[in-house]
């Protein structure tokens, strides 16, 4: 049963306080899969959702950055790379980190663990470390037009999608003298080239040369990024007025960032990157552009073209949403974030789609339960054949599945049966494991 086997896969990669990506491939904390994470075990255990998001917030610097991976001191160095002997940083607690940060989808996922589990003391705990996380991006990332930039294609979270080929033309690729441990599990022909690899460390060197402060040749504006750090900003609202606090400056900030996205992202059908170097548009066609859905205050005459080219270039009616439009010369279906279909963008564009589309968020979760009924819990899916790629019992994947089905339930969709024989998933059905009953 697919709860279950959900379940599981998050116990196993539950590491006391918080939960690892993938036991081999990714063996410590990175903050935007706890903040997934989080929002799948609401479902069934609120008490670990708080303890994930606690615990990546525990090393939180001083200057408000979450860092995208917090590193476990119990595993052995060098089973990732890089390592914390790498980026040589340490956050107030001690804890050593790297100095980069990823899409801030944080806030929402608190939100939806205190919906699981009303819990103002957690909410109250959470809240400043939120703002903070906000602050920092207000402070050391935001252009004169109001965007957010990413520094890295790992901040992005979508690492070598090719909207990041153009921009690394302006990249060294001299970095040598490294190994790279994702080979290790996974095989090459499904992960970021070796030309890739030196240019992330040679732009992940100077950023951490320059004390994590200067952004080296790559800046640019991430339509995901600032979708998020959008959305952020209008569930922060809903959390100050349940404190009894002043909610007005994040609305007021939630629909700048969206009026600042419309205004300089939005070309072409979908919200692109711009190259803040340049200041030209990336002109590509990422999943990461139909992302903006998520944001309340998107204009409803936005949201139809967005809704448009999600139909008509990534296929949605049949398939679970790939990465990169299967339209393009670079499309590949295989290959890390260059086509293929992963749970947490789609899950971003079906809770898009949820208030404005709700056929067609239904759709979407079920073509994304097949691709996991079909080969498992993996990192990511040929969205045509639906075959596993990337590390299995990849957390996120199991974590939002758990969410997609417990929503389901409430609109009283039935399983598709897709899969002949085999049941997409069950209504009705109730499963006692951990805190909360799972429907
Ligand atoms: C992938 O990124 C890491 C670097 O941060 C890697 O390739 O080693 C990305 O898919 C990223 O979005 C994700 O957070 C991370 C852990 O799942 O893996």
């Amino acid at each position: 049963m697919i709860l279950r086997d959900a379940v599981r896969v998050l116990v196993s990669n539950w590491d006391g306080a918080h939960t690892v990506p993938s036991r081999r491939l990714y063996p410590h904390q990175w903050s935007w899969d706890s903040a997934f994470i989080a929002i799948g075990n609401a479902r069934w255990s609120p008490r670990r959702a708080r303890s994930e998001l606690l615990s990546l917030f525990g090393a939180q610097w001083a200057d408000g950055r979450v860092p995208h991976i917090v590193f476990n001191p119990r595993v052995s160095a060098g089973s990732y790379f890089p390592d914390q002997g790498f980026w040589q940083a340490k956050a107030p607690s001690g804890a050593e980190t790297s100095g980069i940060v990823q899409p801030p989808v944080h806030a929402l996922a608190a939100w939806k663990t205190h919906l699981a589990e009303p819990d103002t003391a957690f909410l109250r705990r959470i809240y400043p470390r939120l703002v903070a996380q906000q602050e920092f991006l207000r402070r050391d990332r935001r252009s004169p037009e109001g965007l957010i930039s990413v520094v890295h294609p790992w901040e992005s979270g979508m690492d070598n999608s090719p909207a990041w080929d153009r921009p690394l033309r302006a990249v060294r690729t001299g970095a040598s003298g490294f190994t790279r441990r994702d080979l290790d599990s996974v095989s090459a022909d499904e992960r970021p080239t070796d030309r890739d690899y030196a240019q992330y460390i040679e732009l992940a060197t100077a950023y951490r040369d320059s004390g994590y402060t200067d952004p080296g040749a790559f800046e640019v504006e991430d339509p995901l990024f600032n979708a998020a750090y959008g959305l952020a900003e209008s569930t922060l609202a809903k959390i100050a007025n349940t404190l009894g606090l002043d909610a007005e400056p994040h609305e007021r900030e939630a629909e700048a960032i969206t009026l600042a996205m419309v205004e300089h992202l939005f070309d072409g059908g979908l919200f692109q990157a711009r190259d803040v170097r340049t200041g030209e548009l990336t002109d590509t066609a990422s999943a990461a552009g139909l992302t903006p859905l998520i944001l309340p205050g998107l204009p409803a005459d936005v949201a139809e073209v967005l809704i448009a080219t999600a139909l008509d270039r990534f296929q949605i009616k049949d398939l679970p949403l790939p990465s990169y439009a299967p339209d393009t010369p670079e499309f590949d279906p295989a290959r890390y974030w260059r086509g293929p279909s992963w749970i947490n963008v789609s899950w971003l564009v079906w809770q898009g789609l949820k208030d404005r589309r709700p056929d067609l968020a239904a759709t979407l979760a079920d073509s994304v339960l097949s691709a996991v009924v079909k080969s498992g819990f993996r990192e990511y899916f040929d969205p045509y054949t639906l075959r596993g790629h990337g590390c299995r019992d990849f957390s996120w994947s199991a974590a939002l599945v758990l969410d997609m089905v417990a929503e389901h339930s409430l609109h009283g969709l039935k399983p598709s049966g897709r899969e002949a024989g085999q049941k997409v998933w069950s209504i009705g059905e109730t499963h006692q494991i951990g805190d909360h009953a799972l429907t």
